[in-house]
């Protein structure tokens, strides 16, 4: 596995971030495990999950020239990656949305650096529907955006209507909108993580169940 991705589980599980357990999704879905990046809630936490996503977009040769962080959870990820990016020496402009248009002052739905013309790149936390990042990608276009491509942290790995064929949500999203889509880690990643942590092993048949159950083939 990745330096990246077994870094970033490793974060996320000390930061509480991943939990097991029994947890009700947005889709309905019952779920053994939850991923809450709100729990990045520290100076250090959020650098070294900045330093996650950025090694997973070089290793991916991913080209942009904007980070976008859709409101609320993408915000402090935009940010903390764009600290992260300058650090490297490369200065990006980073833009973000508020989820109710302002009517007064400088007014509108976005804030920071203009979309207008630029190679965007939305910063997100997590894809299980694919739902969330698809509205970050129409408020881009709506600016004047072009979408390079869309990265979050975890890849839940989960088909649309697994009935309908086992294409997951980040894979429909990607060919729908020929982009691509970067995940610093997957579930499969988390499963194989789990094997070797005796802590996590207990969680590992339900996980595995769920894959079965809700999970892609790609
Ligand atoms: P989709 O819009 O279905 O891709 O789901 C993404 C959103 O689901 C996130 O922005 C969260 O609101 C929520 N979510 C998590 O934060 N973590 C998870 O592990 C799973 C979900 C979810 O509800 O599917």
């Amino acid at each position: 596995m990745d330096d990246h991705r077994s870094r970033f589980l490793q974060l996320a599980i000390e930061a509480d971030a991943l939990r097991f357990g029994e947890f009700t999704l947005k889709s309905g879905r019952t779920s053994p495990y939850f991923f809450n990046a709100g729990q990045f809630s520290s100076g250090a936490t959020l650098a070294g999950l900045a330093g996650c996503y950025a090694d997973a977009l070089e290793a991916a040769g991913l080209d942009f020239d904007l980070l976008f962080g859709p409101a609320y959870k993408g915000i402090p990820l935009a940010t903390a990656l764009a600290f992260e990016f300058a650090r490297r020496g490369r200065d990006l402009p980073v833009a973000f949305n508020r989820k109710e248009a302002k009517a007064h002052g400088e007014g509108g739905q976005l804030i920071g650096a203009s979309l207008q013309g630029r190679r965007v790149l939305v910063v997100d936390d997590v894809i299980t529907a694919g739902t969330a990042v698809r509205e970050a990608l129409e408020t881009i276009t709506a600016a004047g955006g072009e979408v390079a491509g869309v990265v979050i942290a975890l890849d839940r790995q989960e088909a649309l209507d697994p009935s309908q064929g086992r294409r997951s949500a980040a894979q429909a999203l990607a060919d729908e909108r020929g982009i691509p889509v970067v995940a610093v880690a997957t579930l499969d990643d988390l499963l194989a993580f789990a094997s070797g942590m005796a802590t996590l092993a207990e969680w590992r048949p339900a996980l595995e169940a769920y894959r079965d159950r809700y999970g892609s083939s790609d």
